[in-house]
């Protein structure tokens, strides 16, 4: 990716919203408690696709006469004691093939001259409130009216463009996935019993770190998999329990990997463990294997779902017509969330620009629990990359919720759910890219069937 890939961005979105001026607002550091100590910096993923810098307080603006600046921080003297000798903004904008700069002093004097003139100013919804702040400045509306003026125009655009994955996006997701592998072989030696979550989740961390390379997300490790969202790593792995690892990283260009396993602390699964990790694997290998621009993702949602509740019928946990108890969301109480989603910049790509991504225009979201939680449902296309995971957990709160309600007894065999209360969940996910046919799982395969995960922890 050099300044050409950024300028061909540039005009294939001017081309999309010819009218008005286009505003892409960067993120500024963010205070953890005073403004000196900052969390780690990663830019807004917007601005990151078009402009591809990684420096705070930042603004591309595209005017409609076609002058294209790049607003940056104004150079302070003191900046090389604290920070050495850098970049200036000149320097950025070469390297994004931008010719024009300016100081981000200069750019409420830009938009209210443009906005004067009649012209329009798009932008995209402020994901931080410094963001939210800076455009209810520099367009002078409140700062709880912001996200009411967005440009869907421009949303439509952003999503059209970013969905699609170039060759070179591919191999930056793909590298990401090389340090993904390295990070779990890392954790390998260290799942067994008495060792503890956070020894596991340092050890992942480790490997990314040493390659230089950022989390994606906050890392999931935990032998508590039915908490979805899991981000406590205080616990302590014991026999026969199942660890659930879900982590990520990005690339050098932050191109993001999302990975997820579940490894039994034994070593080895039981009978019991062994039933529902090979259904979620089923289910897992009939969504990639069916993943094609003939599908939507919701139908890939649909057969991981059927999969599961075909498998959990022959363990004698569900009964009944596979199709209707899917139908009804039966399923939903094993296998609450959806199929997955979006990969590339973010990892949930783009949910800063909200269901625009994931649904049709005009497409709402179902009500019906489990499905509610589908991000992305549409229809798949040659150069989307997404995620694929499928799981299947037991969280004792929403069994007894349900058993109470006595919700969908036709299809559920409660007295045997109860066998399996303290079980946890089993997640596996790995990262596809729909291909002009079918699609391809990437990276180097991460161990994930019953033989290869056994044999990764043979002691
Ligand atoms: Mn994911």
């Amino acid at each position: 990716m050099d300044a050409r890939t950024y300028e061909t961005r540039r005009n294939a979105l001017r081309q999309a919203v010819p009218q008005g001026a286009l505003l892409l607002l960067g993120h500024r550091e963010a205070a953890r408690n005073y403004p000196a100590n900052t969390y780690r910096f990663r830019q807004d993923s917007n601005f990151l696709y078009f402009v591809g810098t990684n420096c705070p307080d930042m603004a591309l603006l595209l005017e409609p006469d076609g002058k294209a600046t790049l607003y940056g921080p104004a150079e302070d003297s003191d900046d090389l004691i604290w920070h050495g000798p850098h970049a200036t903004i000149a320097d950025h904008a070469r390297e994004a093939g931008l010719s024009s700069t300016a100081s981000m002093d200069d750019l409420p004097g830009a938009i209210s001259g443009l906005r004067t003139r009649g012209i329009d100013v798009h932008f995209l919804p402020p994901q931080r409130d410094s963001q939210a702040l800076g455009l209810s400045k520099l367009l002078g509306v409140a700062p709880g009216e912001v996200a009411s003026h967005v440009s869907s125009q421009l949303i439509a655009a952003v999503v059209a463009q970013r969905s699609i994955k170039s060759e070179a996006e591919v191999r930056e997701i793909e590298d990401a996935l090389a340090t993904s592998r390295r990070m779990y072989a890392a954790a390998y030696p260290l799942i067994r019993a008495g060792r503890k979550e956070s020894e596991i989740a340092a050890a992942i961390q480790s490997a990314a770190l040493a390659e230089d390379r950022a989390q994606s997300f906050q890392p999931i490790v935990s032998v508590r998999g039915e908490v979805l969202h899991n981000e406590s790593y205080a616990g302590t792995l014991q026999e026969g329990q199942l660890l659930l690892v879900d982590t990520g990283t990005e690339s050098s260009r932050y191109y993001a990997s999302d990975i997820t396993r579940t490894y039994p602390v034994s070593g080895k699964f039981t009978d019991q463990q062994r039933g529902i990790y090979s259904t979620v694997l089923a289910a897992q290998f009939a969504a990639i294997g069916a993943a094609s621009p003939s599908r939507t993702n919701k139908e890939l949602h649909l057969l991981a779902a059927r999969t599961i509740v075909e498998g959990l019928a022959s363990l004698g946990l569900m009964r009944g017509d596979v199709e209707e108890a899917v139908a009804q969301g039966a399923h939903a109480l094993f296998y609450p969330h959806g199929i997955g989603h979006m990969l590339g910049l973010d990892v949930h790509d783009m949910e800063d620009l909200g269901d625009a991504v994931g649904y049709e225009p005009g497409v709402k979201r179902s009500q019906q629990f489990g499905l509610a939680f589908l991000r992305l449902a549409r229809k798949l296309e040659p150069g989307f990359v997404i995620t694929v995971e499928p799981g299947i957990y037991f969280i004792p709160a929403l069994i007894d919720r349900w058993r109470q309600e006595k919700r969908h007894e036709a299809f559920i065999n409660y007295p045997e759910v109860e066998k399996y209360r303290s079980f946890g969940g089993v997640r596996i996910e790995d990262d596809l890219l729909i291909t002009g046919t079918g699609s391809r799982v990437l990276g180097k395969p991460i161990p994930k069937t019953v033989a290869e995960i056994e044999a990764v922890l043979a002691r």
